[in-house]
This record gives C-alpha cells, sequence and structure tokens, in this order.
C-alpha cells in the first residue's frame, strides 16, 4: 500500500531518472536550454481518488491520483516546467518552496527551434555567468497573492528555475486547506559533477510527514471560520502517507524502510503536517543533519529531530555496521505549545535491516525497538535543537548575510479575537470568534491577485502600502494580554524598494496563550541572526546576533513567548507572502505580504505575467 512515494528510492533508478531526462532532451519539443540546467516537463492532474486509511475512506483531491503526490527531481540550475489541469469542482493553486526565479536568456528564443543544439547550448551557457535575469513571482502560488486560482477546467503552466538551491523542498495546494492532501516532495540534486559536502550516500529516501482526517478538511475549516471555535484536529499523522501500526485499523498502512548495514542513507524530511510541529526519531539510531530548507548546514548529530509545517532537512542515516537482529520503530508526534485540543497521536514506520543470506528469518517475530520522544511540550528541546543549526559559511558556500541593514521591522504575531456578529453564536474565547494577527492586522485576502494589482499599478481597493513597520499600540508582548483582544483587519503590504537590507524581528505575545508559530517567507531564503524568551530588547540582543554563520532558510519558528531575528536581501521583484505555517493560524489572519518594487536596471524587473495566468 506504501505507492510510489512509500517505496525506497535508490540512488540507482534516480541515476536512470536522470538519464531518462537526458536522453529526452535530444528530442525534438523536449528541449530546451535553460540558463545552466536543463529544462524538466511535468504534468499534474488535479483530480479525486478513493483513499482509505484507518478504515475510513474518503474522497480525497490528489495529482495524479497519487498520495502523497508525486516526486519533482531536478538538478540546481535546471527550469521545471509544470503542467496543472485542475478537474475537480474547487479552486486551486500550487506553491513550489523554491525561490522562484524565472531566468531569461536572450539567446534562448532562438534557439529553443533547434533542439539538436542543446548539448552545445548548454556548454556555452555554463561558460557565461552574469546572465541577464529577468525575475518573475508569477509561478509561486498562493492563491489571490500571486495569482488567482485555477478554477475548474482550467490549466496553468507554473514555470520557474532552481538557483542557489540543493536538498529538498516540497510543493502543495496554496488554497484553503487542500494542501491536507495536495503535496509532494521536491527533489534538488547539486549541479553536474559536483558533490554532496558529505559522505556520498548509498541511497536517498524522501519521508514526508502529513495529517490524515477521517473527515473532509475543508468542511472543518469551514466551519470552523462560521462558528469562530477552534478546528476540529486530525485523526493521525501519516509517514509517506501511511499512518502506522499505532493506530486502529493501520498496521498494514505502515512505511517501511529497509536498510543494509554498514552504510550511509540521505533522508530527505518534509513536513507536509498542516497543523503541528513534529518531533521524529528513529529507536537506537544517530542522525546527522546535513541540509535544512535546501541550503547546507554544519553537519550535527542528533537523536531527535523537531521539523515545524513547512521546513524540509536532509539527515544522513548510518545504519549498523553488523546485522542487528532487530527491528526499530521510527515515531513522530507533535511539538505543542498552545492551548488549544490537538491530535496527540503518534505515527511510526519501521526500520528494518535486510537479513544476510545465511540467516532465515521472519522479519516480523523480530524484537522491536522503540524510540524515546521529547514529551508534547517540551520547550527546552526544541529551542537547543533550533540553535544547533548553522550555515556552512564555507567559500564555495558562504553565508551572504546582509552586513548593513536600510529597513528594520518589529512584528508581533499571535492570536486575538473577533466579535461575534450579531444574532451569532460564537465558539471562539469568551463567545469571540478566533482571529489571528500580524502587528495586530488580521490580514484579508483580496477577491483579485495582489501581484496583478501590484504589477498593473492598480491597488485602488485591492490593497493599502500601509502595513505598520512595527505595533502601533506597543505593551508586554509576552507579559500580562491586554483586556481588549480585538484584531483589526485590512489588505496591507510593505512596500520596499529593490535591494532594501531588511531585518525583521518577529515576537510572539501571549494573547490567547504564548505559541510557537512557524511563520514562512515566499521569495526569499533568510538568515536566522537570533532568538531569545520574553520581549525582544532592542539594545542588548542584536549585540548576541550571529553574522557569521547564521542558519538560511525559508520558514522558523517563532518561539512560543519569545522573539527571532532575521535579515534578508529584497533582491526579488514582486509580491511576496509570509504567513504562519500552522494552517488554521493562516486561515486565521497570521499572515502579510512583501511588495518589491523593480530596480532600475533590465534584469531586476518583474517580468510580464504569461498569457495563461488564472483570472479571477
Ligand atoms: C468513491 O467512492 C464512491 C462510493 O463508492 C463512488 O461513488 C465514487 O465514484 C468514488 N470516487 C472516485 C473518484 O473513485
Ligand atoms: C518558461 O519560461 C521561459 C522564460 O521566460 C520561456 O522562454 C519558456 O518558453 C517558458 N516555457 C513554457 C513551457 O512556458
Ligand atoms: C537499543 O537500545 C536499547 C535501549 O537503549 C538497548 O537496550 C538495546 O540493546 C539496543 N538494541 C540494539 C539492537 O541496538
Ligand atoms: C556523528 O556521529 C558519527 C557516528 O555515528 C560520527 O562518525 C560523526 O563524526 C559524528 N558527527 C558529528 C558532526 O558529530
Ligand atoms: C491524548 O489526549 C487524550 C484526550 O485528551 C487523552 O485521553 C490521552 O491520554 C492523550 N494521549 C497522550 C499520548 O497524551
Ligand atoms: C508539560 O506538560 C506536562 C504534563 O502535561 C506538565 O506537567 C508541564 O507543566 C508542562 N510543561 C510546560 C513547560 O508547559
Ligand atoms: C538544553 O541545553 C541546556 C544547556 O546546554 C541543557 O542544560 C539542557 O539539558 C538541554 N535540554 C534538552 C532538553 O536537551
Ligand atoms: C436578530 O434576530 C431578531 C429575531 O430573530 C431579528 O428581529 C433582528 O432583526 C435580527 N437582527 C439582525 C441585526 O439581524
Ligand atoms: C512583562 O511581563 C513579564 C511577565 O509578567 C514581567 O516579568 C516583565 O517584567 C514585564 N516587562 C515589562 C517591561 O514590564
Ligand atoms: C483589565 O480588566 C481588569 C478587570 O477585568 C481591570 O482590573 C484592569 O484595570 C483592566 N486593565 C486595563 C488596562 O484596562
Ligand atoms: C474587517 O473589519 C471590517 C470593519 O472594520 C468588518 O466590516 C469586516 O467584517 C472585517 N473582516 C473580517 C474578515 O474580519
Ligand atoms: C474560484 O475562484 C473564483 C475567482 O476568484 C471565484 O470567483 C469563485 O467563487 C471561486 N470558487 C469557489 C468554489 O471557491
Ligand atoms: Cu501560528
Amino acid at each position: 500500500m506504501a505507492g510510489a512515494n512509500g517505496n525506497l528510492h535508490s540512488s540507482m533508478s534516480l541515476a536512470a531518472l536522470l538519464f531518462a531526462f537526458f536522453t529526452l532532451l535530444i528530442l525534438p519539443g523536449t528541449a530546451n536550454a535553460a540558463n545552466s540546467g536543463i529544462t524538466r516537463h511535468y504534468k499534474f492532474d488535479i483530480g479525486l481518488k478513493n483513499v482509505t486509511r484507518l478504515c475510513h475512506t474518503r474522497s480525497i483531491v490528489t495529482v495524479n491520483g497519487q498520495f502523497p503526490g508525486p516526486r519533482i527531481v531536478a538538478r540546481e540550475g535546471d527550469r521545471v516546467v509544470v503542467k496543472v489541469i485542475n478537474h475537480i469542482k474547487d479552486n486551486i493553486t500550487i506553491h513550489w518552496y523554491t525561490k522562484i526565479l524565472a531566468t531569461y536568456d536572450p539567446c534562448y528564443n532562438s534557439l529553443t527551434n533547434h533542439p539538436k543544439y542543446v548539448v552545445t547550448i548548454q556548454i556555452y551557457v555554463e561558460n557565461r555567468h552574469g546572465i541577464r535575469q529577468l525575475q518573475s513571482g508569477w509561478a509561486d502560488g498562493p492563491a489571490y497573492v500571486t495569482q488567482c486560482p485555477i478554477q475548474t477546467g482550467q490549466v496553468y503552466v507554473y514555470n520557474f528555475t532552481i538557483t542557489g538551491q540543493r536538498g529538498t523542498l516540497f510543493w502543495h495546494a496554496h488554497i484553503s486547506w487542500l494542501r491536507a492532501t495536495v503535496y509532494g516532495p521536491i527533489i534538488i540534486l547539486p549541479e553536474h559533477n559536483v558533490p554532496y559536502p558529505f559522505v556520498k550516500p548509498h541511497k536517498e529516501i524522501p519521508i514526508i510527514f502529513g495529517e490524515w482526517f477521517n473527515t473532509d478538511p475543508e468542511a472543518i475549516i469551514k466551519q470552523a471560520l462560521q462558528t469562530g471555535g477552534g478546528p476540529n484536529v486530525s485523526d493521525a499523522y501519516t509517514i509517506n502517507g501511511l499512518p502506522g501500526p499505532l493506530y486502529n485499523c493501520s498496521a498494514k498502512d505502515t512505511f517501511r524502510l529497509k536498510v543494509k548495514p554498514g552504510k550511509t542513507y540521505l533522508l530527505r524530511f518534509i513536513n507536509a503536517a498542516l497543523n503541528d510541529e513534529l518531533f521524529f526519531s528513529i529507536a537506537n539510531h544517530t542522525l546527522t543533519v546535513v541540509d535544512a530548507d535546501a541550503v547546507y548546514v554544519k553537519p550535527f548529530n542528533t537523536t531527535t529531530l523537531l521539523i515545524t509545517p513547512g521546513q524540509t532537512t536532509n539527515v544522513l542515516l548510518h545504519t549498523k555496521p553488523y546485522y542487528p537482529n532487530a527491528n526499530f520503530l521510527m515515531a513522530a508526534r507533535p511539538y505543542v505549545t498552545g492551548q488549544g485540543t490537538f491530535d496527540n497521536s503518534t505515527t511510526a514506520g519501521i526500520l528494518e535491516y535486510e537479513s544476510p543470506s545465511d540467516v532465515t528469518q521472519n522479519i516480523k517475530k523480530l524484537p522491536l525497538f522503540k524510540p524515546t520522544l521529547p514529551t508534547l511540550n517540551d520547550t527546552s528541546f526544541a529551542t537547543n535543537f533550533t540553535k544547533r543549526f548553522r550555515s556552512l559559511a564555507s567559500p564555495q558556500f558562504p553565508a551572504n548575510v546582509p552586513k548593513t541593514v536600510t529597513h528594520r521591522f518589529f512584528f508581533t504575531v499571535g492570536l486575538g479575537t473577533n466579535p461575534c456578529p450579531k444574532n451569532h453564536t460564537c465558539q471562539g474565547p469568551n463567545g469571540s470568534m478566533f482571529a489571528a494577527s500580524v502587528n495586530n492586522v488580521s490580514f484579508a485576502l483580496p477577491t483579485t491577485a495582489l501581484l496583478q494589482a501590484h504589477f498593473l499599478r492598480q491597488s485602488y481597493k485591492v490593497y493599502t502600502a500601509d502595513f505598520p513597520y512595527e505595533p502601533t499600540s506597543p505593551f508586554n508582548y509576552t507579559g500580562n494580554p491586554p483586556n481588549n483582544t480585538n484584531v483589526s483587519n485590512g489588505t496591507k503590504l510593505v512596500v520596499l524598494p529593490f535591494n532594501a537590507s531588511v531585518e525583521l524581528v518577529m515576537q510572539d505575545t501571549s494573547i490567547l496563550g504564548a505559541e510557537s508559530h512557524p511563520l514562512h517567507l515566499h521569495g526569499f531564503n533568510f538568515f536566522v541572526l537570533g532568538m531569545g524568551f520574553g520581549n525582544y530588547n532592542p539594545s542588548k540582543d542584536p549585540a548576541k546576533f550571529n553574522l557569521l554563520d547564521p542558519v538560511e532558510r525559508n520558514t522558523i519558528g517563532v518561539p512560543a513567548g519569545g522573539w527571532v531575528a532575521i535579515r534578508f536581501q529584497a533582491d526579488n521583484p514582486g509580491v511576496w507572502f509570509m504567513h504562519c505555517h500552522l494552517e488554521i493560524h493562516t486561515s486565521w489572519g497570521l499572515k502579510m505580504a512583501w511588495a518589491v518594487l523593480d530596480g532600475d536596471l533590465p534584469n531586476q524587473k518583474l517580468s510580464p505575467p504569461p498569457s495563461d495566468l488564472p483570472k479571477c
């Protein structure tokens, strides 16, 4: 029952796959010369499929009938072109997690008509650096931010290059809660003949966490937004779509990782769960973290991972030197800091060693060792673990931290309330409705896409450019919360000049309970300079910032009752969403957007929208 994504993926078959792509390259029609890589074409048919987990069958939204969805495999520098066709009645959009920089090569168009020259062109292109780049955010995906949804029967081609990223990312639906079932891995291999900065793995295996709901998540979020209460929680967590043996009626739906002794495996972790950060551990095995959010990190060893929704991380698993005569449980369960109800269950898979030929064993009869996971609220572990991530900061992989800052921001992130509409009864705090905000602004999505309004200079009645740089009424953010917990709402953006050096401190609030919020920024990676508990102190804390080897990522947990400081260079023109990756908080308004203006040079401008961009 594991399906394509549950099975082991050997480097052999990966090589075969790549070979297939290169073979395709010399066929007419499929050949395209990208900047330094090749173009990889995928087709995503969005359709329904009946899937059974925990003895509950549900019609779920899938890509190509697969759950989890298909893998995208590319090399750094490649162009990825994905044709998405929507066959369902719901609207859909897909977010790709890559930095979405579209590369424009002036020679490109005239050459594509001569596919037999592609190999020559590649060499030619690889030898030229500083190729003109036009940047395009039209393929990023969040609904009503960079595009209108792909409606029933419509097609949209996402077209982007992968630049400066290598490791694992993922793609997922970016509208309402369709991400619950519409997600899959993006595997980014290094450029040709560029080795990993760690031992070459024997095999590479994606491990993608998700949440399974016995009822339709779309109905759950609809009801939650109507009543103002917390949403129903999931019924199980999953590993590669499989809940595992610790749930009723689920033993057959268990992910099994089959390994050989004395080898190194590269595990590519993705947390695609809707609402939960997860701890993960494999009994009796140590893991070496080598990459986070598709950026290499200084390797470190740990027995347990913490991974927030939106984050990805690559990890080496060194198997035992000899056949151990045992099986090992690998398990994940949540790290929870909020006060609401949550799914406190544990998903598990099994690490199995291939038995040597002289041993005839019934693998199921072997002793099964279980890992010890941190308690569900182990903030001490979470803090220690998060602080261990460091950039490689080597000549080959430098940490290009912005050293000076042109624009400084201080954003509070947290929960709040909206009053209950007249004549309704609401199920939020004290009869109100749950809300969430950034600087007390609960973001209201427009009915047309922000990027289009920005590009066409038609922001009137779509958004305003007055997002507050800091809270308008400061309070003791981590002390006793104010009596009035109501949020304001609006479609407000920060507008930045091209290439602004941004420093942003995000501060959790204790309104309705302090809680860890995994914040995800689209369009950029950022550097994590520092974090702490309590209120950020602008006169003392910056002295402790790490400007040498801070980790570079796209999603970071703002500590519960604490703060995190990040920097990024706004060198990507467009409109870029930033939001909590706990989907319920996004639904409640914990989101905002940055509009980055064009620069003066031709290669610093947002390109015009593709002709098939969906309309609202
Ligand atoms: C799912 O199962 C239901 C009930 O058996 C059936 O009516 C429906 O057509 C199935 N849907 C799909 C997509 O196979
Ligand atoms: C992808 O984008 C490039 C650069 O803009 C363009 O030349 C190419 O035709 C596009 N490919 C498809 C299939 O749309
Ligand atoms: C696994 O770990 C447990 C507890 O630390 C230990 O008792 C057991 O011997 C280990 N088993 C193997 C096969 O490493
Ligand atoms: C991690 O542990 C392995 C042995 O399991 C060891 O070889 C390696 O040096 C350790 N790496 C680090 C960064 O500590
Ligand atoms: C999970 O929550 C349920 C209900 O709140 C409780 O009965 C159960 O003991 C909890 N399980 C764990 C493992 O904490
Ligand atoms: C964590 O949970 C345990 C048991 O539920 C509780 O006793 C403890 O106070 C909690 N710790 C924190 C830091 O909230
Ligand atoms: C976190 O690190 C501190 C200081 O190194 C240590 O005292 C504490 O035991 C660690 N906590 C956990 C849960 O690892
Ligand atoms: C509230 O309900 C009452 C009785 O059902 C009705 O008379 C009144 O018009 C309603 N008020 C509003 C604002 O809808
Ligand atoms: C904020 O509240 C915390 C907790 O009550 C308290 O320890 C701290 O002193 C307060 N800070 C200020 C600046 O009032
Ligand atoms: C908040 O409410 C409490 C009692 O409900 C009251 O004593 C206190 O003065 C209020 N604080 C503010 C800042 O209004
Ligand atoms: C936003 O606030 C306005 C009034 O300021 C209110 O009419 C509207 O319902 C609010 N929208 C949301 C989504 O809360
Ligand atoms: C789909 O998107 C269009 C364009 O924004 C909107 O008018 C329509 O109401 C949406 N349909 C559904 C079912 O949400
Ligand atoms: Cu959040």
